[in-house]
C-alpha cells in the first residue's frame, strides 16, 4: 500500500482517488499540501495582529498564530494537510411581501459548518485508513481550530487568494467553507494555482465600510462580518449607518466578485435555510424573540455565536437603517429589554427613524435607565427626534 522512499512514507494514492474520497464524504473539493511550516503566513499574521487589524478577537494570540503556522506542533509527525471545501450556495427565494427584511450571509443560513464539515473530514479519515490499509494519525481543524485554513488551501492549489482575502476556487468561486485535517502520511499534492485577481478591484470599491484597506488586507474593525458576528459590545456609531440591512455576516465583497459569477449551486441540504431563519428574515418578528426562543431557533446554527443580545443589536441597527416607521413599536418595546446592548441600539434606531412616538418613548425610558452609555444613546437619540 505504501512506498518507502528515503525513510519517508509515500502513500500510493493518486490525486483522482483523493478527490473521489472527498466526493464520497460529501465534499465538493479535496486537496492536500505538504505540512511544512507556513513561514510567510506567520509573519503576515503577526504583523496584522500587531497593527490591530484583528480587532478585539482576543482568542487570536501570537502563541496561537505560531502554533497554527507550524503543523508539527499540532500533530507531531504530520506530513500532509488535507483541505476540504464545501459550497454553501443553496436555492433561496425572497418572499414577495412588504415586510421589513434584513440580510444574512449565505454561509449562516443552515447548520453550523463546524459540525457538518467536521463529520465529512472524519469520513475522509476512515476512507483513507481503509484505502491505505493502515492506521493514519490525524487531527481535524475546522475554522475555530488554529490551522490557517486559507493558506493551506492556497498551498494545496484548491484556490487562490482574492483581494477580498477570500480563497477563490474554480468552479465554485469563494462560496466555500474550508476544513483541514493534518495526517501523518504523504499524499499527492496539487501545485499552487498561478492565478491572481489581475487589475480587478471590485470588492475593494464595493465594501461599504472601506474595510479592505489594501489588496488582501482586511481591517476587521471596519468589517460588517466582524461587527455583526464577533464584536461583543456596542457597535461604533459612525459604522452603524454603513451596515445597511446586514444582520449577520456580510457577502458584498463576494457578491460583486466576477469569479463568483455563474458559480454552480450544489444546494447541500445542511446549508439550506433553517426554520424561522433565512437569507432575508422578517426583522419586526426577530426583534421580539426572547432568550428561550433564541436558544430553540439557533441551536446548531452559526448564529448562536452572536448570542441573542448580539443578534438583536444588529437587528435594531438594520431597523434604524430601514427608514421604515413600522419598526417603531418593536423598538419601543426593546427599550425595556433586559440586555443593555439591545436597549442602547434600539434607542439609536428610534433616533434615526424619528417621530413623536419615538421621542416620547425615549424620554419615558430615560426616567428609569441606569446604564450610563445607554442613557447617552437615549439622550442623543431623543435630541435627534426634535430635529425631524
Ligand atoms: C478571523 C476570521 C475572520 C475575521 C477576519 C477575516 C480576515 N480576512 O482576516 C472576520 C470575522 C472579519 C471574518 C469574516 C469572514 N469570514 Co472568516 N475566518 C476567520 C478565521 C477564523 C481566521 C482568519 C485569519 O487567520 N485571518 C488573519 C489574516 C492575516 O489572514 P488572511 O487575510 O487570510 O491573510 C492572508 C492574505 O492576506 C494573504 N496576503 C498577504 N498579502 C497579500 C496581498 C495580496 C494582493 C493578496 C491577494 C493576498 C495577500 O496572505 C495572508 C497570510 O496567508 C478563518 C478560519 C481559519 N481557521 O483560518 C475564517 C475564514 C477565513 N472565514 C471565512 C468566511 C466564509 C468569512 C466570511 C465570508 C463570512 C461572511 N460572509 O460574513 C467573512 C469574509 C470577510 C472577508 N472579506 O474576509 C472562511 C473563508 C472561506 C474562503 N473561501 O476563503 C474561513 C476560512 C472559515 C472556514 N473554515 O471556512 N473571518
Ligand atoms: S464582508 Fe462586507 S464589510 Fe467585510 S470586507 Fe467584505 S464587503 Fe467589506
Ligand atoms: S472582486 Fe475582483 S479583486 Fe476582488 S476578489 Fe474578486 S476578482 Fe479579486
Amino acid at each position: 500500500m505504501e512506498n518507502v522512499e528515503s525513510g519517508v512514507q509515500v502513500a500510493a494514492l493518486t490525486a483522482e482517488e483523493l478527490e473521489s474520497i472527498g466526493s464520497r464524504a460529501g465534499l465538493d473539493l479535496l486537496r492536500a499540501a505538504p505540512a511544512d511550516p507556513f513561514e510567510d503566513t506567520e509573519r503576515v499574521y503577526l504583523e496584522r495582529l500587531g497593527q490591530g487589524l484583528l480587532a478585539e478577537m482576543r482568542w487570536i494570540t501570537p502563541e496561537r498564530i505560531r502554533h497554527g503556522c507550524n503543523p508539527e506542533e499540532l500533530l507531531p509527525g504530520a506530513r500532509s494537510i488535507l483541505i476540504g471545501a464545501c459550497s454553501y450556495l443553496t436555492r433561496v427565494r425572497r418572499a414577495d411581501d412588504d415586510a421589513v427584511r434584513g440580510r444574512v450571509a449565505r454561509y449562516a443560513l443552515g447548520d453550523d459548518y463546524h459540525d457538518t464539515l467536521g463529520a465529512k473530514l472524519r469520513a475522509v479519515h476512515l476512507m483513507l485508513e481503509e484505502r491505505l490499509g493502515r492506521p493514519v494519525r490525524a487531527r481535524i481543524s475546522v475554522d475555530s481550530g488554529p490551522v490557517v485554513d486559507r493558506a493551506v488551501a492556497a498551498r494545496a492549489g484548491l484556490g487562490w487568494f482574492g483581494k477580498n482575502t477570500n480563497i477563490l476556487t474554480r468552479p465554485l468561486g469563494s462560496w466555500v467553507l474550508l476544513g483541514a485535517m493534518l495526517v501523518d502520511v504523504e499524499l499527492p499534492y496539487g501545485p499552487p494555482l498561478r492565478k491572481t485577481c489581475g487589475a480587478c478591484t471590485r470588492c475593494m470599491v464595493a465594501c461599504p465600510t472601506g474595510a479592505l484597506i489594501a489588496p488582501g488586507v482586511l481591517d476587521s474593525r471596519r468589517c460588517i462580518s466582524y461587527l455583526t458576528i464577533e464584536h461583543r459590545g456596542p457597535i461604533p456609531r459612525d459604522l452603524r449607518p454603513l451596515m445597511g440591512d446586514w444582520i449577520f455576516g456580510c457577502d458584498i465583497c463576494q457578491e460583486v466578485c466576477p469569479v463568483n459569477l455563474g458559480a454552480p449551486v450544489p444546494d447541500h441540504p445542511e446549508h439550506r435555510e433553517r426554520e424561522g431563519w433565512g437569507q432575508f428574515p422578517d426583522l419586526l418578528e426577530l426583534m421580539t424573540i426572547g432568550d428561550e426562543e433564541f436558544r430553540r431557533r439557533f441551536r446548531g446554527s452559526p448564529v448562536k455565536r452572536a448570542k441573542r443580545r448580539g443578534l438583536l443589536r444588529n437587528v435594531a441597527i438594520a431597523l434604524g437603517n430601514s427608514g421604515d416607521r413600522r419598526a417603531v413599536p418593536v423598538l419601543v418595546r426593546a427599550l425595556s429589554d433586559h440586555e443593555p446592548l439591545v436597549r442602547g441600539h434600539a434607542a439609536w434606531a428610534l433616533g434615526r427613524l424619528g417621530g413623536e412616538a419615538a421621542r416620547e418613548a425615549l424620554e419615558r425610558a430615560l426616567e428609569s435607565e441606569t446604564e450610563e452609555w445607554v442613557v447617552e444613546e437615549m439622550r442623543d437619540a431623543a435630541a435627534i427626534t426634535y430635529g425631524g
